[in-house]
């Protein structure tokens, strides 16, 4: 049945109309990213009901056919007359931003989805949607289709002892590109969630799979941090502190571990702050000024000693820096929004670290020296790193070179920004790639064995080991929290191994390295991994040709119409490459296939391998594969 609608009601549709026309514009994009954005603006709403004190369990259920029901016990969503004339379930479902325009509920969003949508939009881009509010003793239902057309205007249906609101909504399959819900995507926000709000119970139950998981955290981001830390060997127990400085709220959790790298994860308004911004920069400022005070104090610098750097204190560390700051003075930067702006943010944090970390120092002296001196180990083994390298800038280093396992063979040009570095397995490849590469933009450092596992290995033993110093070395632009993408000598690094078990193995293994010790390296997409061919076919017709094939279909594609004394070889190994063939089939920029390596969401990747896998390396094996997407390049750029 066809509704009516009122000149008001077109307005509305026009912009929900306008949602529909450019997704992308109020949800980022229309993949399976845009369609987990909906269930996360939903489910925002109901913890931003949950943060101004209302409500402490928001269940999720994702429905046999791919809806999402989103259930809160807060107050349940207004369901009177708006000043409008309609009714405010429907207006805050149809209008976007009514939240914030209309002023209901005043400034209680805090909650920052990442286009600050909400309801309406999700709406926009339903096929089916379904608000119940449960408010005054009643049990008040719309309902909403195509888009949010009123399919049934609010009525009560019943009568309640209980509040909250449950929202059923079904994407919109003629928007999105998929409408597959992800169990473990959702699990994981919402566990996130659950940690960066204490005592709100998140609960999700899968009925396509009937798979259920609830998350209710009593000591919030601490509990986050013992979690990430838990196959490491802590040095002390969490450390937490908080506080509110105007207009900012900060909560901080923090350990040092026994290990080198550095991991911070912030958060503004419970999202993600990915690439970190003026909270982040204020809290290391803070810690590193409560450090270097702390050690002068208790003679542990010397006055003759300069100052620890940061990034030599923070080795170790692992943060959960979570703030709250008001709508009025919230600010964004970056291409996708992942970077506070907020000015005020960085002496809040700065102030309230430093009075946190400091008061925690003076009432643990011995930990507050454990953590000191390993910094100062840090800052010497990396001045001592330094030297060693000015030595070999100035050509005082040939002797060290010599035990270098691999030795590389550079270009003749210097150009950073055309260089590839090719790390490859094995002595007999690297002979053959050495003699198959253009010497002017490719380097050549052939590894011997296998490398270590990075993720086993404590930092100063992982530098021990040559294949790995001559890497950092050769890369040149230092490693962990001192890498500089800028230094970096080579536009393309690309690792060129057997395609085989043990190949993919050390492909893991770099990888894993990469991934720990040089993380922009592969955000920045400077990480390839070479595509051997598998087969070689020798066509004998008049004139003998050479074709090579990537896959089996490719390979049967070319014998169809192959004369009968056509030879197939199957390559097991680049070893079994000449100069020429290696060239042709796997070096050459015009020729060669690489792929590329990203990973989608480097935090989600380094929880994973934090918290999933510690010393199971199958299991790391298995997530590398299924999580570090291998994307074929278009190459020749
Ligand atoms: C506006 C005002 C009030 C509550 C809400 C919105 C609200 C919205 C959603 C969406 C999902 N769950 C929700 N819970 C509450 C407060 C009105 C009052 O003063 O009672």
């Amino acid at each position: 049945m066809q509704t009516k609608y009122s000149d008001d009601s077109i307005t509305i549709l026009e912009g929900l109309e306008a949602v529909r026309k450019r997704p992308g514009m109020y949800i980022g994009s229309t993949d399976d990213r845009g369609l987990h954005h909906l269930v996360w603006e939903i489910v925002d709403n109901s913890i931003d009901e949950a943060l101004a004190g209302y409500g402490k369990e928001i269940t999720i259920i994702i429905g046999k056919d791919n809806s999402i029901t989103v259930i809160d016990n807060g107050r349940g969503v207004p369901c009177g007359k708006h000043a409008s004339g309609k009714n405010t379930m429907e207006v805050i479902y149809t209008i976007l931003h009514a939240g914030g325009k209309f002023g209901i509920g005043g400034g209680y969003k805090t909650s920052g989805g990442l286009h600050g949508v909400g309801g309406s939009v999700v709406n926009a881009l339903s096929e089916y949607m379904e608000v119940i509010s449960y408010r005054d003793g009643k049990i008040h239902k719309i309902v909403f289709e195509d888009g949010g057309k009123v399919k049934k205007p609010m009525e009560i249906i019943g009568d309640t002892k209980k509040t909250g609101t449950t929202v059923t909504f079904k994407p919109d399959s003629t928007i999105f590109s998929t409408t597959l819900f992800d169990y473990d995507k959702i699990k994981e926000r919402i566990r996130e969630n659950a940690f960066l709000i204490k005592n709100l119970k998140m609960n999700i139950i899968d009925k396509r799979s009937n798979k259920e998981e609830s998350f209710l955290y009593d000591r919030g981001i601490s509990q986050y941090v013992e979690l990430l830390d838990q196959n490491k060997k802590p040095i002390h127990k969490v450390w937490d502190f908080s506080n509110t400085i105007d207009k900012i709220s900060v909560e901080v959790a923090l350990q040092f571990v026994d290990a080198y790298d550095e991991k911070i994860i912030s958060f503004v308004n419970n999202v993600h702050t990915k690439d970190g911004g003026t909270h982040e920069l204020g809290f290391k400022i803070g810690l590193t000024k409560a450090f270097n005070e702390y050690a002068r104090k208790y003679n542990l610098l010397k006055d003759k000693d300069p100052n620890l750097e940061g990034g030599d204190l923070r080795s170790g560390l692992t943060a959960i820096v979570s703030v709250r700051i008001e709508e009025s003075i919230l600010e964004f930067e970056g291409q996708t929004k992942g970077k506070l702006g907020t000015p005020e943010a960085k002496p809040i944090l700065e102030q309230v670290t430093y009075d946190g970390i400091t008061k925690y120092l003076i009432d643990n002296k011995d930990i507050a020296t454990k953590v000191i001196e390993k910094a100062i180990v840090e800052y010497n083994a990396r001045m001592a790193a330094r030297k060693a390298r000015t030595e070999a800038r100035l050509g005082k280093k040939e002797k060290q070179d010599v035990n270098l396992s691999g030795k590389l063979t550079p270009p003749r040009e210097k150009d950073k920004e055309i260089n590839e570095l090719f790390l490859v397995e094995g002595d007999s490849a690297g002979g053959s790639a050495i003699k198959g590469r253009d010497s002017r933009f490719q380097a050549v450092l052939p590894l011997r064995g296998k490398i270590l596992n990075i993720e086993k290995t404590a930092e100063e033993n992982a530098l021990k080991n040559q294949e790995i110093a001559t890497m950092i070395y050769t890369i040149g632009a230092d490693y962990g929290s001192h890498f500089d993408l800028k230094k970096c000598n080579y536009k393309k690094i690309i690792i060129m191994t057997d395609a085989d078990d043990d190949g993919a193995h050390i492909q893991v293994l770099l990888l894993t390295f990469f991934f720990r010790y040089m993380r922009p390296l592969i955000e920045d997409g400077r990480v390839y991994v070479a595509l051997p061919p598998l087969f070689k076919i020798v066509k004998r017709g008049k004139k003998e040709e050479t074709i090579y094939a990537w896959t089996n279909e490719e390979k049967e594609e070319i014998l169809k119409d192959a004369p009968s004394n056509t030879i197939v070889q199957r390559y097991k190994g680049l070893g079994e490459m000449n100069a020429d063939q290696l060239w042709d089939t796997t070096m050459n920029p015009k020729t060669r296939n690489l792929i590329r390596v990203n990973i989608e969401d480097v935090s989600d990747a380094e929880k994973q391998i934090d918290t999933l896998m510690g010393d199971d390396a199958a299991r790391r094996r298995m997530w590398l594969e299924s999580n570090v997407s291998f994307t074929l390049e278009e190459d020749g750029d």
